[in-house]
């Protein structure tokens, strides 16, 4: 499987923050009153549903699960539908509480048959819960049904993790967690995709950058050392080998900089090579004025010997 890692931090503040993804509780997970039972529904959630018949006693519909919660904002979703939607009359007050973080509801919303737009079809209820303080009791309660009214049913709650999606004014989307696209497996990076990244333009910070190579203190391996090196583990030095890259990937941006300080040695040996070419060469030049000289005077003592 291959992973195309984008990392990226982003910064947003003055944001509206509420919450995505997150837990779901089905009916078989809350506790019920006497008079709500569980039902068999082909439209629910796992094909189960509560239900609270008209003819039920008044009393809480449902409630729980007091899970721990940190504190933070959370959409709360409930999942309701109704046997008539005619009645305007309440029939059941959905609430958030925690006896942790105070006496009353962190929020409540009083449902009537009437805020469905068609009977027996279900419709998603939002409740936005502040959470001052970290609690170990949430407790999420339908209270006070109404009978005589019409049937009322429950699927399921969606309890929306904390401060996870922060959703901004220009409609930025930040997201305070790990996201996994094509996998839940983002080996503890920020983003994964399993499958391939298409990108307009990608801009990755990679530091350190390498124009340390340049520093007058950088020690530059001797070429016979790289020499040595290559022969030893057949890749350059610092350079991950195949087997590596094959198992865990390059980092772009250290990859990248990795390049750049292997061409920075590059060209420091191309530079002192030139500097050898030039000392050479003057040699060479100096050696060629001596045998011209040289030549002149053997000319000389010849003519002499004569
Ligand atoms: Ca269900």
């Amino acid at each position: 499987m291959k992973y195309i890692y984008l990392i990226s931090s982003v910064l947003f503040c003055c944001f509206h923050s509420f919450a995505q993804s997150g837990i779901f509780f089905d009916e078989d997970q809350l506790s019920e009153t006497a008079g709500t039972e569980i039902v068999s529904d082909a439209s629910a959630y796992k094909g189960k549903a509560l239900r609270r018949s008209s003819s039920a006693p008044a009393a809480t519909f449902f409630y729980g699960p007091y899970t721990s919660y940190k504190a933070g904002y959370y959409l709360i979703q409930f999942r309701l539908k109704v046997s008539s939607n005619v009645s305007s009359s309440p029939i059941c007050r959905l609430d958030v509480f925690s006896n942790e973080a105070g006496t009353s509801a962190l929020n409540y919303l009083t449902i009537t048959p009437s805020m469905f737009e068609r009977s027996n079809e279900w419709k998603l209820f939002t409740l936005a819960v502040h959470i001052p303080q970290n609690v170990s009791d949430l407790e999420i309660r339908g209270m006070e049904f109404v009978p005589g009214i019409c049937d009322l049913y429950f699927d399921y709650l969606h309890i929306m993790a904390p401060d996870v999606l922060t959703i901004g004014g220009s409609g930025d989307v930040a997201i305070n967690s790990a996201v996994g696209i094509g996998t839940t497996d983002t080996k503890g990076h920020k983003l994964a995709v399993a499958g391939t990244a298409l990108f307009t333009k990608v801009t990755v910070k990679a530091l350190p950058w390498a124009d340390y190579v340049f520093n007058s203190n950088y020690r530059l391996r001797p070429l016979s050392e790289v020499e040595q090196y290559i022969k030893q583990h057949n890749h350059l030095p610092e350079v991950p080998s195949a087997a590596e890259v094959e198992k865990n990937g390059i980092s772009i941006g250290d990859n990248q900089a990795t390049l750049l300080k292997k061409i920075e040695e590059l060209t420091l040996y191309v530079i002192e090579q030139e500097k050898q070419i030039k000392r050479l060469s003057d040699e060479n030049l100096e050696l060629k004025q001596l045998r011209t000289e040289i030549d002149a005077l053997k000319a000389v003592i010849q003519q002499i010997k004569k």
